[in-house]
């Protein structure tokens, strides 16, 4: 694996990832799926998403930002479940994690390959958990143009960005329909820890 990329596949147990699964459908229960929108095109994302934590990634016609409340119902983003965060100290990441992002395919969804440059600070790095069906990931290097790699991410699986990594160019290719029988309609999770603001 390139050079800040760690990948643990398999990381998140059957049971857990069930456990995992509740959590986040309550999460979703509370700050429900919104369509995001590129910016002065407005169209939207394939990809529906949500957040916790006290800072959750919003997308409309006039940008991509870190914001406190979800921008449907105005109310503040639900906490991250406690084995996100204990996930995130495992694995060696610095403070907290501010901000998850939860992103759901379902279908035919996909996700242009792009860099993740939204943050005020690249030194954290991202965490990525994988639930449900199984997703195409394509991993590029630090500029647009140049090889890119496909790697297959199953449910259970975590990977994290940091280092020279954080901002590598990603996407989601599509996801194999009927990999995983952990969403009870079909579909893919993904879940990204993030720090959005230096430490300290
Ligand atoms: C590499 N999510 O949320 S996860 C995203 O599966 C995003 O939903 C994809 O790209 C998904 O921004 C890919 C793997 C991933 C996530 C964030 C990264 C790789 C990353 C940030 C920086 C570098
Ligand atoms: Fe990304």
């Amino acid at each position: 694996m390139s050079d800040g990329v760690a990948y643990y596949p398999g990381r998140i147990s059957a049971t857990d990832q069930r456990s995992l699964l509740a959590e986040i459908e309550q999460v979703i229960a509370e700050a429900p799926l919104f369509v995001p929108r590129m910016p002065r095109t407005n169209q939207p994302f394939s990809v529906e998403m949500t957040n916790c934590g006290s800072l959750g990634w919003v997308a409309d016609r006039t940008g991509y930002r870190y914001q406190r409340t979800h921008p449907d119902t105005g109310e503040p983003w639900p906490p991250i479940p406690q084995r996100l965060v204990a996930l995130w100290r495992s694995l060696g990441a610095p403070g907290e994690p501010e901000a998850c992002l939860v992103n759901l395919y379902r279908g035919t969804a996909k996700l242009g390959l792009h860099q993740d440059r939204d943050e005020a600070t690249f030194d954290a790095p991202v965490v990525s958990v994988s639930l449900g069906d199984t997703g195409v990931f394509r991993i590029g290097g630090t500029t647009r143009r140049g090889p890119t790699r496909s790697l297959r991410l199953a449910s259970g699986d975590v990977i994290m960005f940091g280092g020279e990594a954080r901002l590598i160019y990603h996407g989601i290719d599509r996801i194999i329909a009927g990999s995983s029988r952990l969403l009870p309609d079909g579909g893919r999770i993904n879940l990204t820890l993030r720090r959005v603001n230096p430490l300290s």
